[in-house]
């Protein structure tokens, strides 16, 4: 009920989630009924992929190129393009020799994927592998992992949405924005701020155990130091590690599904019987930092040690996240610099709202805004929101051109930077950190100083009559 719109209280009231944790059906049918509903549709080009995007400082207007050479000009021009919609290919080599069917997990088909019978192989343990993995293991014949780092992973306890529950947070929905937009991750939830390190053992293991239980992402928020103190770490990780030494029955394969980063540093996994899918006969877990995979054949996976024979390979191994969408296009404002080469060394802006040299270029939960931090929904209404009340102010005192300062960017992306480096988020390789993505610049890219923060900051830039922004 959070994860959704809440700028129509109708549309709030008239929706009727069915579960806890919505599968991907259901969102679509969300995100489908929205646009009806709103009559957005008109709107929408589909199937155009834009492959240039260029200022004309004459005009003082983009025109856009889409890959079929169609052009389009404009005076705005929003990139809402998602922190998380540019696959990663992982490079390997032979994947036009395999015989049988490859799927991308950011790319799975729309009428879905029969495993039945089938020798399957999943390269990458994240959320998409984590959430995909027992359903693939009911279904196929065997199931071969191929892992080059355990995440940490917290039972969702998926159910059917309580109808209760349901009445009482629609006739509290305004309450229930509010609480959550004053939380760090925009998610309504506790959040103790007490040390975990203040507590005894049999107390601080009693929380974690009925977080556990209850599911879902907030359990990192049982103490309020569990991602600042290296030591508070440190007890939550060893809670996760007994929990899949309990569930695991193969003590080697536990052993291998045990993270040895920070817990939290990378996204939180949430699952539905992922550990105890490694008891069945028909999972195998391969670990790839001692048998990498050396290419792909015409009969399935080699690595340095084996041969895999498949009919499937499921390749779930994320996105270039926050930026491998925009640096997809050829991006170039006022100067004609192209965005991946000003952003060849990690990306930079101000708020994560605009960048200098591009004006009139607005993104959607860019890098230096909290986004991915954050429940996304809240935070791109958000910004959707600043955009246009931003340009109805430019309409207002006919301006042509809004830029943000250098000066106001670098400061800020300083700020994002400084942030990063208070507490532990930036402790593991992620792709928070663009570590995912080979010869990708290592920079911390969301903003971790929280939604609250974040948003104060937005409205005292508006107040102070954009401060950070040039006007023509
Ligand atoms: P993630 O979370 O980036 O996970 C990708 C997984 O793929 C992760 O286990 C990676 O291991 C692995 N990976 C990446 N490249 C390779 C190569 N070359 N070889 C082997 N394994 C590789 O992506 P998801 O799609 O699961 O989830 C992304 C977000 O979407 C997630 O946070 C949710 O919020 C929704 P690594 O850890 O890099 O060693």
């Amino acid at each position: 009920m959070q994860y959704s719109y809440q700028f129509d209280d109708e549309l709030q009231q008239e929706w009727n989630w069915s579960e806890r944790y919505s599968a991907q059906p259901e969102i679509l049918k969300y995100a489908q009924h929205v646009a009806e509903r709103f009559d957005l549709l008109n709107g929408i080009n589909f199937e155009h992929t834009v492959k240039r995007a260029e200022f004309d400082p004459e005009s003082s207007s983009w025109t856009l190129t889409s890959e079929h050479g169609e052009i389009l000009t404009a005076r705005f021009c929003i990139m809402a393009t998602g922190c998380l919609s540019q696959p990663n290919w992982p490079a390997i080599d032979g994947y036009d020799d395999f015989h049988g069917n490859i799927h991308h997990t950011a790319l799975w088909p729309h009428d879905g994927v029969d495993f039945s019978g089938k020798k399957v192989a999943v390269i990458g343990t994240g959320s998409s592998g984590i959430q995909s993995i027992p359903h693939i293991a009911a279904e196929a014949t065997e199931l071969t992992i191929f892992q080059r780092t355990p995440n940490y992973s917290v039972p969702a306890h998926n159910a059917p949405l309580d109808p209760d529950r349901a009445v009482s947070v629609k006739a509290n929905y305004a309450q229930l924005r509010e609480s959550a937009s004053q939380k760090h991750n925009a998610i309504d939830g506790h959040y103790s701020t007490e040390s975990a390190l203040s507590v005894t053992d049999a107390e601080r293991n009693a929380e974690y155990e009925k977080r556990w239980n209850h599911g879902g992402l907030t359990f990192l928020g049982a103490y309020g130091d569990l991602l600042r103190n290296p030591e508070s770490n440190k007890t939550l990780v060893q809670f996760v590690h007994n929990k899949i030494a309990s569930i695991v029955h193969d003590k080697e394969v536990a052993r291998m599904l045990m993270p040895a980063n920070v817990i939290g540093s990378k996204r939180m996994c949430v699952d539905t019987d992922y550990y105890a899918t490694y008891n069945r006969d028909n999972v195998k877990l391969i670990d790839l930092n001692t048998q990498p995979v050396l290419r792909l054949n015409a009969n399935g996976v080699q690595t340095s040690r084996s041969q895999f024979d498949v009919d499937t390979i499921v390749i779930a191994t994320g996105f270039d996240a926050m930026t491998g969408a925009l640096n997809q296009m050829d991006i170039r404002g006022r100067s004609g610099t192209p965005l991946g080469t000003k952003w060849s060394d990690g990306p930079s802006s101000y708020l994560g709202l605009a960048m200098h040299d591009y004006p009139n270029l607005f993104t959607v939960t860019g890098p230096g805004s909290p986004s991915v931090l954050t429940n996304m929904l809240p935070s791109i209404e958000h910004h959707v929101e600043l955009i246009t009340d931003c340009i109805s102010h430019m309409q207002q005192n006919n301006f042509s051109t809004i830029e943000a300062e250098d000066s106001a960017e670098q400061a800020w992306w300083q700020h994002v930077q400084e942030v990063a480096n208070t507490g532990l988020k930036q402790a593991a390789k992620s792709w928070y950190t663009g570590a995912n993505i080979a010869g990708k610049a290592n920079v911390f890219m969301p903003y971790n100083g929280g939604f609250p923060k974040y948003c104060e900051k937005c409205r005292e830039v508006e107040k102070n009559d954009y401060e950070g922004f040039l006007f023509s």
